[in-house]
């Protein structure tokens, strides 16, 4: 039963992850939710980025659920990072296992949310649903909004296109074909051996060199797992008390100045045989100290130049300008190895630019490359653009994207001011891109729960976040991210990414375990920094 007049206690947006997570706790909470999901089925980036090579970048026994005593004792991980399939057989399964699907509406984008003067929002969508709701949970995620194809002559190009991000079910045939690949970030490079392996030329365009890691994958050490499944709370525990949400990154938990150069070096290839994004934790300060950053950096650039074969090649692949870790640390698999293939290019679109797609393939501004298909793996309007492409309006008819473009400030990443019973779960100004995704995806999720249960004990209608509170948390931020290098470099954190987007960090980076003790003394004080009334 819904407790007032609206249609349902909770609408959530998405179902991903949080989506899928948010759907489950507030009908457990007694509430009554819907969800809204634009794709046909359920999986979120996990739905749409099925290109080869897609697969988690985190360990997999960290990156799912722990919700569930029942589901974390029941699904065994073939592998320590899984493959996109996996993932998305998981996700299944949960909506399977929980009984989710009911709850929503497939196919069905959310187009506009409007608050009125009731003080409910009104959800509107492409399919032509209204439906009113309390509170409104944006479980839309942080890497999902595509950015735009900026290439002129698409429209031209005879071939086929692909983006990684909406990468079709039915498996494009790319054998034997002639394939472009534009852009080499963690899409990119985990989609290039793949397609290597079965086009009969690659070109891989490149316009910034990335540092990336080997995953170093291994099928799951059942040993291990077991060891873990025994004490599963425990450890979840333990992973929520990390900075990074995640136990497999743990580095050395001391500064790179306590060890000689050599004992740099030796920890470094220690970090780098492991596999894996916590290279760049293996000391506390590659983020924020120039010198041992570059020295890492050099690390990495030394295996480029071991892996690669043509030095004019490697040369390419190595990045100069930007400190390791200021943009995305990628992970793959057979990434630079793959450039030693007779069928594998890599032009460098910094050099000689990209002018435009003909009908034939991709010119630039040194040759015509011919290809069959074009794959875009050139990223995503990072956090703020999934729901900023949704027309949300306040009472006031402000817009929340207009409100963000202007001046971006949240309240702990969770809610804007001016906007009240409005969630972003792993929203803009929190650590989600951070950390391990899952349970960043549960901490919000869990909090809105609390959140409701707080307001309706209390015969309370609305939440909504202080904006001096939201000034003060958004000041925080951007002064923990003056301690790092991030702005050192252009990249997604900073918004560079998107034309016209203002240059803020995007991410707190504090620490996952920070975060949630911060966000638990506000709670524990009475909803510090929130209006209720
Ligand atoms: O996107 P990106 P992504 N002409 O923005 C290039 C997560 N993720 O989809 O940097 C030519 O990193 C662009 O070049 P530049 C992860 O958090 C996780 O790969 O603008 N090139 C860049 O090389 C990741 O960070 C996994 O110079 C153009 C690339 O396209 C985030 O998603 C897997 C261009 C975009 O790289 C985004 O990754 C995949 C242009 N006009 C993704 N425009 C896991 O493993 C853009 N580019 C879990």
């Amino acid at each position: 039963m819904t407790k007032g007049a609206a249609d349902y206690d909770v609408v959530v947006v998405g179902a991903g992850f949080a989506g899928l997570y948010g759907v489950y706790r507030y009908r457990a909470d007694g509430l009554s939710v819907l969800g809204f999901e634009g794709a046909d089925d359920v999986g979120g980036v996990w739905y749409h980025n099925r290109y080869p090579g897609a697969r988690c970048d985190v360990d997999s026994i960290d990156y799912s659920f722990s919700f569930s005593d029942e589901l974390q004792q029941e699904w065994v991980w073939t592998e320590r990072n899984a493959a996109q399939p996996e993932i998305l057989a998981y996700l299944n399964h949960v909506a399977d296992r929980f009984d989710l699907r009911p709850h929503f509406r497939f196919s069905t984008r959310v187009t506009s949310v409007r608050r009125g003067a009731d003080g409910l929002w009104t959800v509107g969508t492409d399919k032509g649903d209204t439906v009113t709701c309390r509170f409104i949970v944006l479980a839309t995620g942080g890497l999902s909004e595509p950015k735009k194809l900026p290439f002129e002559g698409l429209d031209d190009f005879q071939g086929e296109w692909y983006l990684t991000s909406r990468w079709p079910k039915t498996e494009p045939d790319l054998a034997g074909k002639r394939v472009g690949l534009i852009g080499t970030g963690s899409s990119g490079l985990q989609a290039t051996p793949e397609i290597a392996k079965v086009a009969s030329h690659l070109d891989v365009f490149q316009r910034t060199p990335v540092f990336t890691i080997p995953a170093k994958n291994v099928p799951t050490d059942m040993e291990r797992f077991n060891a873990i499944r025994a004490r599963y709370p425990q450890y979840r525990a333990e992973i929520r008390n990390t900075r990074v949400g995640t136990s497999t990154s743990a580095g050395t938990g001391k500064s790179g100045w306590d060890f000689t150069p050599e004992e740099r070096h030796e920890l470094l290839a220690k970090q780098w045989e492991k596999g894996g994004g916590g290279f760049v934790g293996t000391f506390t300060d590659i983020s924020r100290d120039l010198k041992i950053n570059e020295e890492a950096s050099e690390f990495v650039r030394e295996r480029i130049r071991e892996t690669v074969k043509d030095p004019a090649v490697a040369a390419k692949l190595s990045p100069y300008d930007h400190p390791i870790g200021t943009r995305r640390i990628c992970v793959d698999t057979d990434y630079y190895e793959t450039f030693n293939r007779p069928n594998v290019t890599l032009v460098d679109v910094r050099a000689t630019p990209i002018t435009r797609i003909t009908k034939t393939g991709i010119q630039t501004t040194e040759a015509e490359y011919p290809l069959d298909v074009i794959v875009f793996a050139i990223g995503f309007d990072a956090l703020t653009g999934a729901a900023s492409a949704i027309d949300i309006r306040n009472e006031a008819g402000e817009s929340l994207g207009e409100t963000w473009q202007k001046d971006l400030q949240t309240y702990l990443g969770l809610m804007t001011a001016g906007f009240p019973n409005l969630f972003v779960v792993t929203g803009p100004l929190s650590p989600s891109v951070l950390v391990n995704l899952v349970p960043a995806v549960e901490h919000d999720i869990d909090w809105v729960s609390e959140c409701i249960r707080y307001l309706d004990s209390h015969g309370l209608k609305s939440i909504e976040a202080d904006p001096e509170a939201q000034a003060a948390w958004s000041a925080h931020v951007d002064e923990l991210g003056a301690q790092t290098l991030f702005s050192k470099a252009k990249s997604w954190y900073m918004g560079d990414n998107i034309e016209g987007k203002p240059r803020r960090l995007l991410a707190y980076v504090g620490g996952f375990d920070a975060y949630t003790r911060r966000v638990r003394e506000i709670v524990e004080a009475g909803y510090q920094g929130f209006k209720l009334s």
